[in-house]
């Protein structure tokens, strides 16, 4: 391990150690840390120049980064506080168990909280300020597994009651209960960000600190000094979201955000790093990243020991020892600490000599002392100029005893038989007797009690409650009908993609003096495979210190403009930290009562199958805006090949309750979309977000034939009646997206070859689509007695005679899931298979989705129908030019 002073010196005197430690204490004495800082730093200077190589460390000493004469004085009750926290472990473990004694493996934990509840009590005593009128307030991202400690505390608190309680896990009961972990869908008043995948809320809330000072650098909100605090599990940092975006922290300088890492050492099967140290490994992690390090590793009860040790042998053994061991100890007895601890050295041992075997075990971790936390939280708000990270010891399910603590079984523990539930509440004092602690009840002290006027005082001092979700964006006005009214008429015949047309809306959008401020466009580093690179220079990409430099390209129109007030959020090539600065735009709403409305445009298939868990989370958090998969479609994107070709993204859409999915293929529908959208989400206050995917073919756009506004956003509208409709042969074909061209050419050539007569169907949404089939499905079931409903789709095909045909250029399931309430079989085409790197034409051959194949799929049901004869069928397949020996694009 990376521990400086571990390193053993080659044959040198303990003496000349000595001196040199002697010389610094007194220059730190006589001239303060600073001075003694730059002696160091010239010394390792001067070292380097003399061809000393000085192994590169970013670690210090395994020792806390607060010395004792820097702590501040704690400011609380400590006796006091020590108290309610007992009274919130009580509870904690209560609902957990209680809840497993209803329903066996309903699940819970107690051993996250139990390790926590130190960092989280001296946080609501005195840091975490709740949002006011006047300020802000302060925004916490609690640890998911910690939920039964933020729920005791605030019954404590009166602000939930028993019978929530009672109903931990078990929302559905009567009078409802509470949600396993935070999940603002199911608790809106309470929680605002959902934590429990892990790693998903560090990056979250590094772009959320940076999208608060987005706000700020805009004019949106005034400056303020509010935190956004982040708690985790060290487990939890081995996900490569959660350290994945550190250094946009540390160079945004986001001194607004802390990170609280739980370092109990263990994760859920046993250690997190056994044979290593997870402290010193974040420490230089973080450092590394330029962050502010807080280590928090010894209680107050050492203070005396390392005061008495002038050798600094105490650090140097602390160093030594593997997480593993560190383990260990934590379960052992005071004897065993002394002789494998302390027993390494006589001079150590000596150290100790004083002290029982019983204050040894005793000893207890910085993460378990209020003093200690309270220091490093100190230090972490007073900070400037880069983030804080705070590594705290604990032990795994403190206070539980033999039921678990420091046990690699403990994440699991959700049963305490009669001892050890006598045990826990004897150590935590608690008021219950043997008899009635066996039943874990709920306790709650009189409201007139001193604990609950503390409690109650500490939260008013801090302006409130803490979590709550509120809503306090004012909804907007205006319908925006003049804003889209162009869209809806057309290209004039001129070639545009639905790219292009969505980046005019997104440029007229911009302009409009309601929406316009609030808009936050967000693009991964794809703005000009876009053609979005015109907004550079007049909305201007964001950048917290403007631009320092002349832009290479300053003397053209569209010059690549930084400014501080700049919209854009240009994010680089980051897909899930795009993401997170989507989710912070989209439920600023509710975090900040402002309604910002983010477009994040990117490349389709880098989003639904990339960082579905964001988007997930973002369905859960209720955020709003429009997600735009860009250079969408498997067969519209030619050249790019299978990584890049997204045929998936509204398959992998559809378990996303409240999200919409759109795969328009003009213009206007596009606009219909947009203009209802924000309504919706701006004006009515829905908790629903769009996905609509626009691709880079150009064609030209028609104008909207007639009202079928309706159509476009319920899912489809017929979009070019045949024109004979008196024909023998008919059919109805159905396109979306770019494909809808293929079905309009395929439309053309039945009709002049072959005499079949088809009506066109832009299909928008099958996810829309869809989920009316199943709703209306499901409400005949629960309403036998009544009127069947009729979905969408079955009536929208009442009057549409013939064969049955669809096309798109996602996997067939889409259509084929809508099929059955179709009056008639259906016919599927699509790109279910790896994508090729070839040309738009090669590319429909290929997949079997262009109008050559439309026609043949609708020629072959008609075939199957008697409706014609083979040899017609045989005819077309020579005419149009299919190889019926081409390999299968599914598997091939
Ligand atoms: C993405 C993800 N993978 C796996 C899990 C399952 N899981 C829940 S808690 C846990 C261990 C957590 O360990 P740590 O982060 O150290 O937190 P602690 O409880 O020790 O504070 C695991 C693996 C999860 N919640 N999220
Ligand atoms: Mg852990």
């Amino acid at each position: 391990m990376d521990n400086e002073i571990s390193t053993q010196p080659h044959g040198m005197e303990d003496v000349e150690i000595q001196e040199w430690l002697e010389s610094l204490d007194s220059v730190l004495e006589s001239s303060g840390p600073e001075v003694a800082a730059e002696i160091l730093e010239r010394l390792r200077a001067h070292a380097a120049v003399n061809g000393i190589d000085l192994p590169f460390s970013a670690n210090t000493p395994y020792a806390n980064t607060i010395p004792v004469r820097l702590q501040p004085l704690f400011p609380g009750d400590q006796e006091l506080e020590r108290r309610i926290k007992s009274l919130i472990r009580w509870n904690a473990l209560a609902m957990v168990v209680r809840a497993n004694r209803v329903e066996h493996n309903i699940g819970g934990h107690i051993s996250t909280y139990a390790s926590a509840a130190t960092l989280y009590e001296v946080g609501f005593n005195h840091f975490f300020r709740a949002r006011t009128e006047e300020f802000e307030g302060d925004t916490v991202y609690f640890q998911g597994h910690a939920s039964p400690g933020i729920y005791a505390r605030a019954f404590l608190e009166g602000r939930l009651s028993a019978q929530k309680l009672e109903n931990f896990r078990r929302e559905l009961k009567p009078g409802g209960g509470l949600s396993s972990y935070p999940h603002p869908w199911l608790m809106p008043d309470f929680w605002e960000f959902p934590t429990v995948s892990m790693g998903l809320s560090p990056l979250m809330a590094i772009y959320q600190a940076r999208f608060n000072r987005y706000l700020e650098d805009r004019g949106m909100k005034p400056a303020t000094d509010a935190k956004v605090w982040t708690f985790l599990g060290d487990g939890e940092t081995d996900e490569p979201e959660s350290l994945g975006a550190i250094t946009l922290a540390s160079r945004e300088k986001l001194d607004n955000l802390i990170f609280v890492i739980n370092c109990n050492l263990q994760r859920l099967d046993g250690p997190v790093r056994g044979n290593g140290q997870i402290i010193q490994e974040l420490e230089s992690a973080f450092r590394g990243a330029r962050w502010n390090v807080i280590k928090v590793l010894w209680g107050s009860e050492w203070d005396p020991i390392f005061e008495r040790d002038t050798e600094g042998l105490l650090v140097k053994r602390m160093g030594e020892l593997v997480d593993g061991e560190y383990q260990k100890l934590v379960v052992s007895s005071g004897a065993y600490v002394r002789e494998h601890f302390f027993g390494s050295d006589p001079r150590l041992l000596q150290l100790v000599e004083p002290m029982s075997d019983e204050s040894l075990r005793r000893l207890r971790l910085g993460g378990h002392d209020p003093r200690k936390v309270y220091a490093a939280y100190k230090a972490a708000v007073d900070h400037k100029g880069s983030p804080t990270v705070i590594l705290a010891r604990t032990i795994k399910g403190y206070g539980l005893g033999e039921a678990g603590e420091g046990k690699n079984v403990t994440h699991q523990q959700k049963k305490l038989n009669e001892d050890e539930l006598r045990e826990f509440r004897s150590r935590f004092g608690i008021p219950l007797n043997d008899e009635d602690c066996i039943e874990v009840p709920f306790y709650r002290p009189a409201e007139d009690s001193v604990e609950i006027q503390y409690l109650r005082a500490r939260r008013e001092s801090l302006g409130g409650y803490v979590p709550k979700r509120s809503i306090r964006a004012k909804s907007l006005a205006a319908d925006h009908d003049e804003l889209f009214k162009e869209f809806l008429e057309g290209s004039d015949g001129r070639e545009v993609s639905t790219t292009m047309a969505f980046v005019g809306m997104l440029r007229k959008m911009l302009k409009d003096p309601e929406i316009g401020k609030l808009i936050v466009p967000i693009v991964p580093d794809e703005a000009r495979t876009f053609g979005m690179e015109s907004l550079f220079r007049t909305a201007g990409i964001y950048s917290s210190v403007g631009q320092k430099y002349e832009p290479v390209d300053v003397n053209t129109l569209l010059y690549y403009k930084e400014a501080k007030d700049g919209q854009i959020l240009e994010e680089g090539i980051t897909e899930a930290g795009s993401m997170a600065s989507f989710i912070a735009a989209g439920t600023a709403y509710a975090t900040h009562g402002i309604n910002t409305i983010p477009f994040f445009i990117y490349y389709s298939m880098f989003g639904f199958q990339r960082i579905a868990d964001f988007i997930w989370a973002a369905a859960d958090m209720r955020t709003r805006g429009f997600m735009l998969g860009g250079t969408a479609g498997r067969t519209t994107l030619s050249g790019e090949g299978l990584q890049h070709q997204d045929g998936n993204s509204h398959v992998l859409a559809l378990p996303v309750p409240n999200n919409k999915a759109y795969d328009p293929a003009f213009a206007y529908e596009i606009a219909v979309i947009i203009q209802d959208g924000i309504r919706r989400m701006y004006k009515e206050g829905e908790n629903i977000f769009y996905y609509i995917t626009v691709m880079n073919e150009p064609y030209a756009m028609p104008s909207m034939p007639g009202d079928v506004k309706e159509g476009i956003l319920r899912g489809m509208y017929r979009f070019r009646p045949a024109t004979n409709s008196k024909a023998k042969l008919r059919a109805q074909l159905f396109g979306s997206g770019a494909i809808l061209n293929e079905t309009l050419r395929a439309q053309e050539i039945l009709e002049t070859k072959y005499g079949v007569a088809a009506d066109v169907w832009s299909v928008t949404s099958y996810k829309e689509l869809y989920f009316d089939g199943i709703e209306t499905e499901r409400w005949n079931r629960l309403h036998p007695g009544e009127k069947a409903r009729v979905p969408y789709v079955t009536k929208g095909l009442a009057d549409a005679p013939g064969v049955l045909v669809a096309a798109s250029d996602y996997l067939k399931t889409l259509p084929n899931m809508i099929s059955k309430w179709m009056p008639r079989r259906l016919a599927s085409l699509g790109t279910d298979g790896f994508g090729r790197s070839e040309g738009r034409a090669a590319l429909r051959d290929f997949f079997e989705v262009d109008s050559r194949f439309i026609t043949l799929a609708t020629l072959h049901e008609l075939f199957v129908d008697g409706r014609i004869e083979r040899s017609v069928l045989d005819k077309a397949i020579k005419d149009l030019g299919i190889n019926t020996d081409k390999p299968n694009p599914v598997i091939s």
